[in-house]
């Protein structure tokens, strides 16, 4: 495996970085996660404008333009002759002391990408649904740690998978701290019911997966309402999946035990599920292995 490190590739052996980096001290930095179809990145342009975004709040200059970032994805994918893959790109703050004061980071800011696979969870559950919980953990406050920025701080997250996997989920619904629906720790949350489509706006990341999703239910004349979603409405929406880039779209048959319409993946969910498998086909930036 080859990994690309600051302008060039290397063994996966020697794709090290320091101790001192603030990325691994204190969580400094950001990261995408973007797949590949068929040797086509999947809205990398998305992915590339969503890092920047973050990196621009971090007061992170990777040193790179969004093109030559572009252009470092596709040359990791075509080293490593990955056709249909996952990609991690992470951007650190780079090399620092042991204060957090980003001023004393002497190091260039670290760009790190990975391609590789992923699998987030069984394959049977796309079949037959899955069963989430909404867990204790809040959703960080959008004015502590904003939701939106896709940083490397994933603890918020960590906490609430941990509180879902020590109950025996796979996946949680963390809460906004005002009680409201958020998303997932890696996928956002959406229901339908009565022939409209809803998902939260605020308090969570605006998933790159849910874009192409709303986009497609827009096409297919669902009404679609981004706004406040209690856990009653969950609890009694007909149907209701989760998206990402890793879980892509999987159906949700039950949430804090109630069952979720019939309990079993609706005809809203599976007719988006196609679509956004035909749209993955020939959406996104086309590479020659
Ligand atoms: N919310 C959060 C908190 C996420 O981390 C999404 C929503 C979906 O966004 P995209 O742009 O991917 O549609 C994410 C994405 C993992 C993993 O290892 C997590 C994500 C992506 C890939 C892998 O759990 N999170």
């Amino acid at each position: 495996m080859k990994i690309y490190l600051n302008g060039k590739l290397v063994d996966k052996a020697d794709a090290k970085v320091s101790v001192f980096d603030h990325g691994f001290l204190y969580g400094d930095g950001a990261f995408e996660g973007i797949r590949s179809y068929g040797s086509r990145v999947f809205r990398l342009k998305e992915h590339i404008d969503r890092l920047y975004e973050t990196t621009h709040t971090l007061m992170i200059n990777s040193g790179l333009t969004k093109k030559q970032m572009s252009d470092a994805v596709v040359l990791t994918l075509k080293a490593n002759k990955i056709k249909d893959g996952y990609i991690r790109l992470i951007v650190s703050r780079g090399d620092g002391d042991l204060g957090l004061d980003p001023r004393k980071c002497y190091g260039k800011p670290n760009v790190i990408i990975i391609a590789d696979k992923i699998s987030l969870y069984p394959a049977e559950l796309y079949q037959k649904g899955m069963e989430i919980i909404t867990v204790p953990t809040v959703k960080n406050h959008p004015n502590a740690l904003n939701p939106q920025l896709k940083s490397l701080n994933y603890l918020n997250n960590i906490l609430a998978k941990i509180e879902a996997s020590h109950c025996g989920y796979n996946e949680a619904i963390m809460l906004e701290s005002n009680g409201y629906i958020g998303e997932c720790t890696g996928d956002n949350v959406f229901i339908y019911k009565d022939g409209v489509l809803s998902t939260p706006h605020l308090g969570r990341l605006k998933g790159i997966t849910a874009g192409a999703i709303l986009e497609l239910a827009l096409k297919m004349k669902i009404k679609v309402f981004e706004g406040y979603i209690t856990r009653h409405e969950v609890y009694n929406a007909q149907e209701c999946f989760l998206t990402g880039t890793g879980a892509e779209l999987i159906p949700i048959v039950k949430v804090d035990g109630r069952a979720i319409g019939e309990g079993k993946p609706g005809v809203v969910t599976k007719k988006l599920l196609n679509a956004f498998y035909k749209q993955v086909k020939k959406d996104g930036v086309k590479y020659d292995l």
